[in-house]
């Protein structure tokens, strides 16, 4: 069957979704073709902290109900390290800026909703993705789902399919620069079901390695410990994981961590990955499917939403006004984000991960920052800015 729409796009991520979104608040129409279905991509656990740019942008636009109801403001982090925590107050170093922790799903299955409620057209289950024509002004998608052909032609398209889809590839050789650096290490990630044992974050320094202690809700805990990032999660039954946890999140104080069922785990690598430009033709990347940041900075997904928001804007200001001035800036108008928050995000991992070649040098330069942050109050705003995210229209990004 052959359709058209005036924006194809690949992905039912956060990115995909909220563009879409964001596009049909503009009376734009779009069509999201969709390699998983429906209920996989509503389950998949990934991010759990939002900016407060990321909370601002999804309540004015109308996707606020749930979140502000379930939701959890946090004014504050705790850097935990040689056996005592210290508090990085968050809200009151950044001017009254906080993060929510709201798992990503939540957010994929809000958007999803209000899509569909709306009429929006998400094809799940659409395999064989293919892009063509995207160096004219006439792109085309074409799919396979439910046994038969599909196309789809396009005025443009977004790359919204993560780091391993199919739209980055679909650029020709020689056009995209590609900055690729992985770390020497992983995070094995646990799902529980138990109250946490702190009401803020705590990212954990220990000579074993990593540990981050988040959450989910009052009764469902995330935490993650650093991992070889080769490691086989079979070797890691979940008494070993709570027993390590146990040991690096220790301190001196009354603090015990409390355990209960696993209900998911797996084992991600830590890479930071950026290609630019982030545009050819008529064809955009958004989110993963430009860049990748090292979760220790809590940014993947609030950089998937800065990066649509500056899509939409592009896209109605060509589709109201026949401008074409902020689709030519699209990739700068990311990239400069893309860059501070890659910084930011290697600076916390570099600070936090044991690494094994190590001779007791960078364990040093390690402690010498830490206690550095939670001592001087300008090297403790820095970090508090950064981690609530800075705003959308700032100077910096
Ligand atoms: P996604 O979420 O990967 O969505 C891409 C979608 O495209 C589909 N797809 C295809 N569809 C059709 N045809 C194809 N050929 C396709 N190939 C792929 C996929 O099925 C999928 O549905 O990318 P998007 O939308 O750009 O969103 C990015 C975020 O998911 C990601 O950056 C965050 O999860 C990163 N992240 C975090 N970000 C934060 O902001 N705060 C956090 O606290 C945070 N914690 C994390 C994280 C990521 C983690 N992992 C597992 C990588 C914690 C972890 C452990
Ligand atoms: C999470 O809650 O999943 C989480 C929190 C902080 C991070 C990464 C992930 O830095």
């Amino acid at each position: 069957m052959n359709t058209k729409t005036q924006v194809g796009i690949i992905g039912a991520g956060p990115s995909g979704l909220l563009l879409s979104h964001l596009l049909h608040l503009e009376n734009i129409d779009s069509v999201i073709l969709e390699a998983r279905d429906r209920q996989y991509v509503e389950e998949r656990v990934r991010a759990g902290v939002l900016e407060q740019g990321t909370v601002d942008l999804l309540c004015e636009t109308g996707l606020g109900e749930r979140l502000q109801r379930e939701g959890i403001v946090h004014h504050g982090i705790e850097l935990r390290f040689d056996g005592h925590g210290h508090r990085i107050a968050l809200s009151d170093l950044s001017g009254g800026r906080s993060i929510w922790i709201y798992g990503q799903q939540e957010v994929v299955k809000d958007i999803i909703d209000t899509r569909l409620a709306a009429g929006g057209k998400i094809h799940f289950e659409a395999d064989n993705v293919n892009l063509s024509g995207i160096d004219s002004t006439q792109p085309a998608l074409t799919y396979r789902k439910d046994n038969q052909d599909h196309a789809v032609t396009c005025d443009f398209i977004a790359g919204c399919d993560g780091f391993h889809g199919v739209s980055r590839d679909s650029i020709p050789a020689g056009v995209l620069r590609t900055y690729h650096h992985v770390y020497p290490f992983g995070w094995l990630g646990i799902l529980a079901a138990v109250e946490p044992s702190t009401e803020e974050l705590i990212y954990a320094y220990h000579e074993r390695g990593f540990a981050l202690h988040s959450l989910r809700s009052p009764e469902i805990s995330r935490l993650y410990i650093q991992v070889d990032p080769d490691e086989d999660i079979s070797n890691w039954p979940d008494d070993r994981i709570w027993e390590e946890l146990s040991l690096r999140l220790a301190t001196e104080d009354d603090w015990t961590l409390k355990t209960g069922p696993v209900l998911e785990k797996g084992i991600t690598p830590m890479r930071s990955f950026v290609v630019e430009p982030m545009q050819y033709g008529r064809l955009y990347l958004a989110g993963d499917a430009a860049h990748i940041v090292p979760a220790t900075g809590a940014k993947g997904l609030n950089l998937a939403v800065h990066d649509v928001h500056k899509l939409a804007e592009a896209l109605i200001a060509w589709y109201r006004e026949g401008s074409d001035k902020l689709l030519e800036q699209y990739s700068d108008r990311c990239l400069g984000r893309v860059w501070r928050v890659q910084d930011f995000s290697s600076f916390m991992s570099l600070m936090l991960h044991r690494f094994s070649e190590d001779d007791g040098f960078k364990g040093r330069l390690q402690r010498a920052q830490l206690k550095y942050v939670c001592s001087s109050e300008a090297a403790a705003r820095s970090l508090a800015e950064n981690y609530v995210g800075l705003p959308h229209y700032g100077k910096y990004t």
